[in-house]
């Protein structure tokens, strides 16, 4: 068996915690990251059949059944998971339709997977029903992005114009747009099922008041994805009082999309 400290999943998901909480998106225990991984892939690191323990889900995900995930703790700091991965990660498999999880590393305090556990799950199997290649789910609290929330109308359509119109990479990054939930209890499984709903159409969905969710197929499109959003999100607060002489026209955001060759979303541009 291989050191689970040395695995790529870890290492990498260590660095990302890392540099989130640096972005300043992650105060306190704020975030959470969840990582699909193959079973052939977690067996090089732990023994299948040595189950730590069984946390009820408190929901069902029968699309995931039997499927092993990576994910952050209920309670944990990204500012501390570098200094002790196996108090704050755990890897756990799915059984029981997804009724259970079963822990197999980590979580080493007695701890449990994210609350927002409902959100990442649904949203994983969303994803795969659209993108048999997703792999993560990620959660934070990007503060300009936050900020717009307060500040912006919340229609989708009108809500990714502005982003698009802040940089023009960003129509080439998420051609699809942003898809946005009104202020919702987070933790809950309505919130997950809303969440999920939305990750139909987008790997972005912004939670208003409190932060997104973006999904991908690895954590450097993930975590690219939501930088590209709060880029955009910065401009628009460093700029939205101020009169505005030039702008990103529709025209120019079709010239990118062709010469790019991405398809946005059918009817967001004039
Ligand atoms: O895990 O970010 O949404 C703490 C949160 C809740
Ligand atoms: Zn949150």
């Amino acid at each position: 068996m291989k050191d689970i400290l040395n695995a790529p999943f870890v290492t990498e998901i260590v660095r990302t915690t890392t540099n989130m909480y640096r972005h300043g998106w992650d105060e306190r225990n704020g975030g959470n990251i969840s990582w699909m991984l193959d079973e052939a892939e977690a067996a090089q690191y732990v023994d299948l059949n040595a189950v730590i323990r069984t946390i009820p889900t408190g929901f069902q995900a029968p699309a995931l059944d039997g499927i092993y995930f990576l994910v952050t703790g209920t309670g944990e700091y990204f500012k501390n998971v570098r200094y002790d991965p196996v108090k704050s990660l755990g890897l756990l498999r799915l059984t029981d339709g997804g009724r259970n999880a079963q822990l197999l590393w980590g979580f080493a305090g007695g701890g449990t997977f994210t609350s927002e556990f409902p959100s990442h799950m649904m949203s994983h199997a969303a994803r795969l029903s659209v993108d048999p290649a997703n792999r993560i789910v990620l959660h934070c609290h990007p503060s300009n992005l936050l900020a717009m929330t307060f500040v912006h109308d919340l229609d989708e359509r009108a809500f990714t114009r502005t982003l698009w119109q802040m940089c023009s990479e960003c129509v080439v990054v998420f051609p699809e747009g942003v898809n946005v939930l009104p202020w919702m209890l987070y933790g809950t499984n309505e919130i997950g099922e809303a969440t999920a709903e939305k990750m139909k159409t987008a790997r972005l969905v912004v939670w208003a008041q409190h932060g997104i969710y973006g999904a991908g197929r690895d954590l450097d499109e993930t975590f690219g994805l939501i930088e590209t959003v709060e880029k955009a999100a910065e401009i628009y607060m460093k700029i939205a009082r101020l009169p505005r002489l030039n702008t990103i026209t529709d025209s120019q955001l079709r010239q990118l999309a062709d010469y790019f060759h991405v398809t946005p979303r059918e009817g967001w541009i004039d």
